[in-house]
């Protein structure tokens, strides 16, 4: 099965994209994590992204926060789709982020979740993955059912 790339641009995103790595556990789907900074390590992050398809990588997700080029300059190096998940820094509660990575010129797309929606960023991936993966399609599955029960189970 093909594997997900989880890159960021500072360990200061680590708390928020956690979440992509436990989604992609409960899934048993297996990943790599990486911290490539877009501006303080431009040679590796082209590296990187360059060799994802070869290491068997179907899907990137990209974290950043603050001026938030990381996945456009990834998506840049690749065809593999590209997750953008922008992060809330300190200054605009993430919309600079969010503009920064929803806001791709035509030519290059960066399909971009919610600020801070590093498991919904995992969901969209492991949906990539799915279409070629019929038993990642029946768990997908599995947990849109149980996500439906718990809130008709839920009672306040
Ligand atoms: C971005 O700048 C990172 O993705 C992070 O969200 C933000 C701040 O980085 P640090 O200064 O905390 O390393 O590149």
């Amino acid at each position: 099965m093909l594997k997900v790339s989880v890159i960021m641009g500072s360990t200061s995103d680590l708390e928020v994209m956690s979440a992509a790595f436990d989604t992609l556990e409960q899934f048993g789907v297996e990943y790599e994590k990486r911290v490539i900074s877009a501006h303080r390590a431009p040679d590796l992050l082209a590296e990187f992204a360059k060799g994802a398809e070869g290491r068997g990588v179907g899907a990137i997700i990209a974290g950043a926060g603050g001026a938030a080029h990381l996945a456009g300059v990834t998506a840049a190096f690749t065809t593999l789709p590209v997750i953008g998940v922008p992060i809330n820094g300190k200054a605009f509660g993430g919309m600079d982020a969010l503009l920064a990575t929803v806001q791709m010129p035509s030519g290059i797309p960066v399909a971009t979740v919610a600020v801070n929606g590093a498991k919904n960023a995992a969901l969209l991936a492991i949906e990539m993955l799915a279409l070629g993966e019929p038993s990642l399609a029946a768990k997908l599955k599995d947990f849109r059912r149980e996500q439906t029960e718990k809130i008709k189970n839920t009672t306040i």
